[in-house]
């Protein structure tokens, strides 16, 4: 069982040459302009509307993922009314219906995918229903159809947490750009990519909001820079969520390695996968479209806490035990405990594994075999 030197952490983030960012910052030092929708925010917003191939009226760029999640449940009305939604991912996602004093109501998640189930999430619809939360989480891509058919039923909201879903196209669906399929994000009414450092994509921090009514861009504009319509004028109670010119600068040179961040994060899979494939007791969750993540469900909760605390004090390796406890289990949300016996199971038993660009598939292998290893005694 090899012992690394220097900490292996759960993810590190891909910075780009720092000649380029660099570069980039002598635009920003000419233009004198740090934040409030600045030309390096336009610039980084037209580049995103054209990597996605979503109309630049579809969207909305903030400071991050969370506010870029209260501002666009806030936009969408769900304020006083019942959000449905899954208990198996961050905080933020119930945190945000929280904020804007909408009410999280929680179903649970389908033992493959670990996303919130439609059918699950069906039987918890009434007339306060507002919406349905559904989360992409660790890229694995949820029941889109399913979703679209409650939408549409019930007339409710879909709207995405896809804070791990950047990256990811349809496929069979193949309307986007070079043939790659549609944008995960074009599902719903609304989704929200995270451009925190430890996403694969990242701005420092960020969040972007992609969604389906362009007349929403003009609210969600005016929310994220406190509601100021004008000199003179304030319109609703907003809040400050810009995304400064620093940020899109970084997101601006990220892009250009989008390509090469998803191919890396593909082969380190590849090298676990290789390793797991002979341990039936160590099983990859191989849902993930863009591998934002590295799951694996270990045989019960005592090895997992034991394969957890052997692998920082035996390797120097820091996985994490994402999403480990439930937001049932936090206070704010213990008036839903126990009702999701699934995602409970799956949380005492996963363990994501360290994966990001530049991590040495042969660290990887090792990593995996360690584990392998250890869940064996
Ligand atoms: N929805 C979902 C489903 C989410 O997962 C998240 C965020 C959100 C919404 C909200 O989006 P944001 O508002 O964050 O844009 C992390 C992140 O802070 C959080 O963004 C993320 N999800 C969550 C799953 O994980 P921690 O507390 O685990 O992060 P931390 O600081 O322990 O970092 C993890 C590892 O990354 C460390 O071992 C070191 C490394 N790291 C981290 C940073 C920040 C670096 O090497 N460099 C860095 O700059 O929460």
């Amino acid at each position: 069982m090899k012992r690394f030197e220097k900490p292996i952490l759960v993810t590190r983030p891909y910075l780009p040459p720092i000649e380029d960012f660099k570069r980039g910052c002598e635009e920003v030092w000419a233009s004198q302009w740090l934040t409030n929708n600045g030309p390096m925010l336009q610039k980084f917003h037209k580049a995103l509307a054209e990597y996605l191939c979503v109309p630049e009226t579809n969207l909305a760029l903030f400071s991050n993922g969370t506010l870029a999640l209260e501002l666009g449940y806030y936009a969408m009305g769900l304020s006083g009314g019942d959000v449905i939604t899954t208990p198996f991912t961050f905080v933020a996602t119930s945190h945000a219906l929280k904020r804007i004093g909408a009410n999280p109501v929680f179903a649970d998640i389908d033992p493959e995918t670990m996303c919130l189930s439609p059918e699950a999430a069906e039987k918890l619809i009434t007339s306060r229903t507002k919406a349905i939360v559904p989360v992409h989480v660790y890229g694995n891509v949820c029941d889109v159809e399913g979703f679209e058919r409650l939408g549409k039923k019930y007339g409710v909201k879909i709207i995405y947490d896809a804070a791990h879903a950047f990256g990811i196209f349809n496929a069979e669906a193949q309307s986007g750009r070079d043939g790659r399929g549609r944008s995960i994000g074009c599902y719903g009414d609304m989704s929200m990519f995270s451009f925190h450092p430890t996403k694969l994509f990242h701005s420092c921090e960020g969040g972007l909001l992609v969604f389906k009514d362009a007349k929403v861009q003009e609210k969600l504009f005016e929310l994220r820079d406190f509601a100021i319509r004008s000199e003179t004028e304030c319109v609703d109670v907003g809040s400050n969520a810009k995304m400064n010119e620093l940020q899109a600068l970084m997101g601006m040179e990220c892009l250009k390695k989008i390509d090469d961040l998803l191919d890396y994060r593909e082969k380190v899979y590849r090298a676990y996968e290789e390793v797991f494939a002979g341990s039936p007791n160590v099983k990859l969750v191989t849902y993930s479209q863009n591998k934002a993540y590295v799951p694996v469900l270990l045989k019960d909760f005592e090895t997992r806490e034991r394969v957890y605390a052997e692998l920082q004090e035996k390797c120097n390796v820091f996985a994490r035990r994402y999403f480990y406890p439930l937001l049932t289990d936090f206070a704010p949300y213990l008036y839903a405990k126990g009702s999701c016996p699934v995602a409970e199971e799956l949380a005492s038993r996963v363990l994501t594994l360290p994966t990001y660009y530049g991590l040495p598939l042969e660290d990887v292998k090792s990593i995996a075999e360690s584990v392998v290893e250890m869940q064996s005694y």
